[in-house]
């Protein structure tokens, strides 16, 4: 089964050929945009690991330079592995990175790299200082699972912190302190930022302050935290044994140096960036427009041997711009807002009711590229299903599973089928349905579960189609629910309730691509649901690495 060329990516980000994982020090310098990439310049399989790089003005055209690191020196000569940049004081970054010293990879230790001409704004060329590397895991840390930097912030007297992922026994998941005076020196502090059992390898953490309150504007990683009350920090984590990434909001004490989640069961909630395929990622401050920027990899779901054959695999997620949400108690994230300079030809429906069992093709463009965006209405919630299963209602991933696009439902499942063939047999379903709350007070808000549906996207049988879904925190008592769903060939993205949940699906239709892929509203419960508006976009295809 080999995966058509048409499926390609058009306006995500991908190298010309081969395998791509985690975005690695994203970071702003002189007008250009840098994106860093764990990359394999031999094949489209995972190994030989180094640090694609590409530059952009816009975060959406790209250009690839050459390879930022590759192996050269005793401490990385197995691999460039995953770090960050921290721009230093008179404005120059630094990149902090995972080298592997031994060819078991059972042994990693941090390195550093600096510009070799700061007045070069591509920033080409990487030099590592003989002094490399700069941090060897000491007594008690597990030298095999010890990786993946942050970046650094500064404490008190201008002093340097750094986080470094770990586990600790079996299944603790650590992020260690790393202090330093001048970036050179590190020890290591006594306690751990944060940790928590039953978690696995934290891979990737990833730590940075917010503005409470819902204010959209991002803050530098090193902001002062005197005099700013209302800063929140957030704590994300990769865990390798789960493949995903989940992330807590909490507050950050300076003197005892130590992160604790606001709420108590936060590790245990598991909350994520993107309930979906979307893993190892990582932001930075973008001061060109004050806003915090996440980077995110999505790896393929089709198999090994098609990945060699199509000759690429991998590609980074649409980058989100990521705030507080009002509540304080989760993030929202939304696409960068360059990416709707990709729009072109769009078609708009307003006021259309879609009965029980009907569905709505939107036409009059092309849909295997496209951004949509609708905001649906339910004008009555009487008719939501009972949530009573108590191992369903906590579960949405298992409730999803259960009530997938297909089982009709009472308010819902309503959404999007994408990427979809004239005759349906191949669609991805993206959609909401309601409950109403079990057995609690009547007082008790809907539940709002948000579905990816892929179990239909194809006829080629060897591919993995999870279905992928997260609860909504949302009051939906008005009836009102937003969608957007950026639609990219091979990949389906999507932000429920203005970005509170994000599901990223990858998916290889075999009669839905190219021309033959269509968009259609859909309703499979026993309400009414209402389109009050849906907008979608054709999307033009920008530069993308000379592909
Ligand atoms: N990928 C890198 C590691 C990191 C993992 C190696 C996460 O540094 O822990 O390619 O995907």
């Amino acid at each position: 089964s080999i995966v058509d060329p048409l499926l390609r990516t058009g306006y995500h980000f991908q190298p010309r050929k081969n395998w791509i994982n985690d975005p690695n020090a994203p970071l702003y310098y002189k007008g250009w945009y840098h994106i860093f990439y764990q990359y394999n310049p031999k094949g489209a399989v995972w190994g030989n690991i180094v640090w694609g790089h590409s530059v952009s003005r816009d975060l959406i055209n790209w250009v690839a330079l050459k390879p930022a690191l590759e192996p050269s020196i005793p401490s990385d000569r197995y691999g460039c592995w995953s770090g960050s940049a921290t721009t230093m004081p008179d404005g120059t970054p630094a990149i902090m990175y995972t080298g592997v010293n031994r060819p078991d990879v059972d042994y990693q230790v941090q390195n550093v790299a600096y510009p070799r001409n700061t007045s070069d704004p591509l920033l080409r060329e990487w030099v590592k200082p003989s002094h490399n590397p700069i941090i060897v895991p000491g007594g008690g840390v597990n030298a095999t699972q010890f990786r993946d930097p942050t970046t650094a912030w500064r404490a008190a007297g201008g002093h340097w912190r750094l986080l470094i992922g770990s586990v600790s026994g079996s299944a603790r998941g650590v992020a260690y302190v790393y202090r330093s005076r001048d970036f050179r020196r590190w020890t290591r502090a006594r306690r751990p930022l944060h940790s928590a059992a039953a978690t696995g390898m934290w891979e990737c953490p990833d730590f940075y302050p917010v503005e409470a309150a819902g204010r959209r504007e991002g803050l530098d990683t090193s902001v002062p935290g005197g005099g700013r009350p209302r800063v929140k920090y957030v704590l994300k984590n990769s865990l390798d044994l789960r493949r995903y990434d989940y992330y807590t909001v909490g507050a950050y004490d300076r003197r005892a140096e130590r992160y604790v989640p606001d709420d108590p069961a936060g590790d245990e909630r598991h909350l994520r960036y993107d309930y979906g395929n979307f893993y190892a990622s990582k932001t930075f401050y973008d001061p060109a427009k004050r806003r915090r920027i996440l980077w995110g990899w999505a790896n393929e779901s089709d198999t090994s041997a098609d990945d060699v054959a199509k000759g690429w695999a991998g590609i980074q997620a649409i980058p989100r711009t990521v705030w507080l949400d009002p509540s304080g108690k989760q993030l929202l994230q939304w696409p960068i807002e360059e990416v709707e300079a990709l729009r072109g030809r769009s078609v708009t429906l307003k006021g259309r009711v879609i009965k029980p069992g009907q569905h709505l093709e939107v036409t009059g463009l092309q849909t295997a590229q496209a951004d949509v965006e609708v905001s649906f209405e339910v004008p009555s919630l009487a008719g939501a299903e009972r949530l009573d299963d108590p191992a369903l209602a906590g579960d949405a991933q298992r409730l999803c599973g259960a009530r997938g696009a297909a089982v009709e439902g009472g308010v819902g499942p309503f959404g999007l089928w994408v990427l979809a063939s004239a005759d349906r047999r191949e669609r991805t379903a993206v959609f909401f349905r309601v409950f109403r709350a079990a057995a609690a007070g009547s007082d008790s808000k809907p539940v709002v579960l948000m579905c990816s549906d892929p179990t239909k996207s194809s006829l080629n049988p060897n591919l993995y189609q999870p279905t992928f879904a997260g609860f909504v925190d949302t009051d939906i008592s008005n009836g009102k629910i937003s969608l957007r769903t950026l639609i990219d060939r091979s990949v389906v993205e999507s932000f429920g309730a203005g970005g509170k949940t994000c599901i990223l699906s990858r998916v290889y239709p075999s009669l839905a691509f190219g021309k033959n892929a269509r968009l259609y509203v859909f309703n499979s419960g026993k309400a009414d649901v209402k389109v009050s508006r849906l907008t979608a976009w054709e999307m033009r295809k920008p530069r993308m690495n000379g592909a």
